[in-house]
C-alpha cells in the first residue's frame, strides 16, 4: 500500500531534517516510528490510543502488557516502545501526556518530557523518521495552540541537539483546523 498523499502539508528544513505537519490520520503514516497518545495503563483506550490498537493488531497490546508486567504504569512525561503490529512503522512510541488541569500543574514540562522521551525511545531504535499526533489535546484537554508550541518547540530542540539522528520528524493533524495552527508556529517559529 502506498503511504497517503497529503490534502494538506508543510514543512521546513532544520539542520539535517524535515520538520514537516500533514493533514491526515495517525494509523496511515509509513515511517520508522509512530507516537501513540496513551494512558498510564498502557492498555489501551480511545482517540488515537484506541485507532493504534485497532489497526496495529494484538501484538501491541502483548507487548504493552508485556511491559506492565516488566516495570508498572507508565507516568506522564514518560515514553515505553513496542513493534508496531500491522502498522507501516517499525515501532510505536506509546508516550502519556499530562491532563490539562489549567496549567499550574507542570502540564507544560510533562508535555515536553512527553515529546522528548519519544524522541529518545525512537532514536535508541535506529529511527529515522517519526510521527507524532498532538499527544494531550484529545481527551486530555490541553489547549491546542499552546500544546503545538510545545511539540514545535520540542522537535526543534531535538534536532539541535541530536543533528544526525532524524531525516523526518512528522506532525499529523486530524482537521483542517489543526492542521492550520501547526503551520502557523511551524511558520511562525
Ligand atoms: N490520527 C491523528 N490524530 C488523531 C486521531 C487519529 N486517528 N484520533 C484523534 N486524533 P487523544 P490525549 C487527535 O484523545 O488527549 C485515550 O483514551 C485528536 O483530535 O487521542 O493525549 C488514551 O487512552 C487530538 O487532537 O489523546 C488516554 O486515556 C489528539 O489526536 C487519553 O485518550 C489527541 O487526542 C489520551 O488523551
Amino acid at each position: 500500500m502506498s503511504e497517503t498523499q497529503y490534502e494538506r502539508e508543510s514543512s521546513r528544513e532544520v539542520g539535517g531534517a524535515t520538520l514537516r505537519v500533514v493533514l491526515g490520520n495517525i494509523v496511515g503514516q509509513h515511517v520508522d516510528v509512530i507516537v501513540n497518545a496513551a494512558n498510564s495503563s498502557l492498555l489501551g483506550g480511545g482517540g488515537v490510543d484506541g485507532a493504534i490498537h485497532r489497526t496495529g493488531g494484538p501484538d501491541i497490546l502483548e507487548a504493552c502488557r508485556a511491559i506492565r508486567a516488566r516495570q508498572g504504569k507508565c507516568a506522564p512525561g514518560q515514553a515505553v516502545i513496542t513493534p508496531a503490529g500491522r502498522l507501516h512503522a517499525e515501532h510505536v512510541v506509546h508516550t502519556v501526556g499530562p491532563v490539562w488541569r489549567g496549567g499550574e500543574s507542570g502540564e507544560p514540562d510533562l508535555l515536553r518530557s512527553a515529546y522528548s522521551e519519544s524522541f529518545a525511545r525512537a532514536r535508541e531504535a535506529g529511527a529515522r523518521t517519526i510521527a507524532f499526533p498532538s499527544i494531550s489535546t484529545g481527551a486530555y484537554r490541553y489547549p491546542f495552540r499552546d500544546a503545538t508550541e510545545v511539540a514545535l518547540a520540542t522537535a526543534r530542540a531535538e534536532l539541535a541537539a541530536h543533528p544526525d539522528a532524524f531525516d523526518e520528524v512528522r506532525f499529523v493533524a486530524f482537521s483542517a483546523r489543526d492542521f492550520m495552527i501547526y503551520q502557523e508556529v511551524l511558520e511562525g517559529t
